[in-house]
């Protein structure tokens, strides 16, 4: 393994629903440092680039509608493995596969209003990381993981 940084979003659900500070809470408690935050509402172009492997499924215009349907929060997360160690926390895509104990199981009911995103390999992560965040953005957090990652 090595230090990853994935892109987490809450999605609009999770913004409206007030669960940001629960799941931001999960991913700090986990160790993972947050390098990069913001609101924001996408626009439809940027929403269908962020999505465009699922173009052409059936759900990918519903999806796009809902992921531009109000603010969502999207996060740049380092630390050991990340990308996996996210997608363990957020849990399988339809929340009623979803392992308990992650994100999905214990606050969402359907695979169309999941709350989170977040990258499913370190080549999405790069890929997606560019969409929401210049690299500028990125604060750096190495005195953080010198103290708090170890292996
Ligand atoms: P993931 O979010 O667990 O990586 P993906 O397969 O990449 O799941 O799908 C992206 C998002 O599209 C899901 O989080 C979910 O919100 C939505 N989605 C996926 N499959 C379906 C479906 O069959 N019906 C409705 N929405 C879906
Ligand atoms: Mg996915």
């Amino acid at each position: 393994m090595a230090i990853e940084t994935t892109l987490i979003l809450c999605k609009p659900d999770a913004v409206s629903r007030g669960l940001v500070g629960d799941i931001v809470g999960r991913i700090e408690r986990r160790g993972y440092l947050i390098v990069a935050m913001k609101l924001m509402q996408l626009d439809g172009e940027r929403a269908r680039k962020h999505y465009g492997e699922h173009e052409g499924k059936p759900f990918f215009a519903g999806l796009v509608e809902f992921i531009t349907s109000g603010p969502l929060v999207a996060l740049a997360v380092e630390g050991e493995g990340a990308v996996e160690g996210c997608r363990q926390m957020i849990g399988a895509t339809d929340p009623l596969k979803a392992a308990p104990g992650s994100i999905r199981a214990d606050l969402a009911q359907t695979i169309g209003r999941n709350l989170v995103h977040g990258s499913d390999s370190i080549a999405s992560a790069k890929r997606e990381l560019a969409i929401f965040f210049d690299p500028s953005e990125h604060v750096s957090r190495k005195h953080d993981l010198e103290r708090w990652i170890k292996e």
